[in-house]
């Protein structure tokens, strides 16, 4: 019997209806990772705008190298190139209503869901125009107006602040779906066992995305892990699970709508595990002596931009004048973004202890 079976759903607060054994069942049936996604038949203008969307985070994070190497900006930067098929395509099927929380990898997922390219930059510098006014850096990007709940230094440590966000939209009766990215090694943590035992008997409306990159910093999840099939575990909380193509962003973006629209109906958490990797090394400060150079290699032959780049050109929908044009300007706003962090201020000293403790005003709101 699957261990799906034993979960028997009980009334959490705010929980609207039973749903029964509506996931449980999906569970059973979608869990194996060899789920077929079905092919994207979006049209031309929307692999554009993916293709947009992952350039920038890519050309964004290249120039974050390069000011990092002149000790511009400072600190941990853990870079997501590789990675943007991921934040993309899931973005792709949120609505600005619904939430995100993110990791200390959040770049891509901050530029994905919309926050401009300026404010994130500005933040890399420490400035007060970032858009955490420049008290969180690159590992503590925030937008409450974009409902994007912070990254988090600590792995796992969004899984509950996202069962949090996910229950309190629904003791509002609001239809919104929290969605949570992790890594694997999140599985190493207690935080995400908790998070998705409880969002699956709450039926929690809670989209967690695991990005299995398969290491943790320098631990290869084959050392960790004796059973590497995240999807199956996460499938044996009682939620519907499925492994995907994390380097295919037409395949993520499908997956996360279909995931979306499936907590929508009220069947309760759905976990992604997206298979893909980062090619470069864990942060600015990793030496990288932990993986194959020939394992890198591979992967980077399934680089996500020259997938959809590939793709859009055999369909006669790409050509060179495209890339160019949409490569201009990504660098134009690339180059805005810096020049206005450059001028930007700093937090004068006598603001120091502000945001340390909230007032009571702040803390009602
Ligand atoms: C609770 C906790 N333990 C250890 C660390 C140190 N640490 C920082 S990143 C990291 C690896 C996490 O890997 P993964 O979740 O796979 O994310 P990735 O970096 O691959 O995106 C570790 C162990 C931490 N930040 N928090
Ligand atoms: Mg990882």
């Amino acid at each position: 019997m699957s261990p799906a079976h034993h979960t028997r759903p009980k009334k959490a607060p705010g929980t609207p209806k039973p749903t029964k054994t509506a996931a449980n069942k999906a569970a059973t049936s979608q869990r194996s990772s060899k789920t077929e996604i079905p092919a994207a038949g979006r049209g031309t203008v929307h692999r554009m705008d993916l293709l947009e969307a992952m350039l920038r985070i890519r050309r964004f994070e290249e120039r974050c190298v390069e000011l990092y190497s002149a000790a511009t900006i400072r600190g941990f930067v853990h870079l997501y190139i590789g990675e943007e098929a991921v934040a993309v395509g899931v973005c792709e099927a949120l609505t600005p209503e619904d939430a995100v929380v993110s990791t200390y990898r959040e770049h891509g997922h901050a530029l994905a869901r919309g926050i401009p390219a300026e404010a994130v930059m500005a933040e890399m510098y420490g400035r007060t125009t970032g858009c955490s006014g420049g008290r969180g850096g690159s590992m503590h990007l925030f937008d409450a107006s974009r409902r994007f709940y912070g990254g988090n230094a600590i792995v796992a440590g969004g899984l509950p602040l996202a069962a949090g966000l996910a229950l309190a939209d629904r003791m509002r009766e609001r239809t919104n779906v929290t969605c949570c990215f992790f890594g694997d090694g999140a599985f190493a943590e207690g935080e995400f066992h908790e998070t998705a035992n409880l969002a699956a008997l709450w039926k929690l409306p809670v989209l967690l995305v695991c990005e299995n990159n398969l290491y943790a910093m320098g631990t290869a999840l084959e050392r960790h892990e004796a059973q590497t099939d995240l999807a199956m575990r996460a499938a044996s909380y009682g939620m519907v699970a499925w492994a995907v193509d994390g380097m295919d962003v037409e395949a993520v973006e499908q997956a996360a709508r279909r995931a979306v629209e499936g907590i929508r109906a009220g069947t309760g958490p759905h976990f992604l595990e997206l298979r893909t990797y980062r090619f470069r090394a864990h942060s600015m400060y990793d030496p990288d002596r932990y993986r194959d150079k020939a394992e890198i290699e591979q992967w980077k032959d399934r680089d996500p931009i020259s997938l959809l780049t590939d793709r859009m050109r055999a369909n006669g929908e790409l050509d060179d004048e495209d890339v160019a044009r949409i490569e201009q300007r990504i660098t134009t706003e690339i180059d805005h973004a810096v020049e206005a962090a450059e001028q930007a201020p700093e937090e004068p000293v006598e603001n120091l202890l502000h945001h340390v403790t909230s007032s009571p005003a702040e803390g009602a709101s």
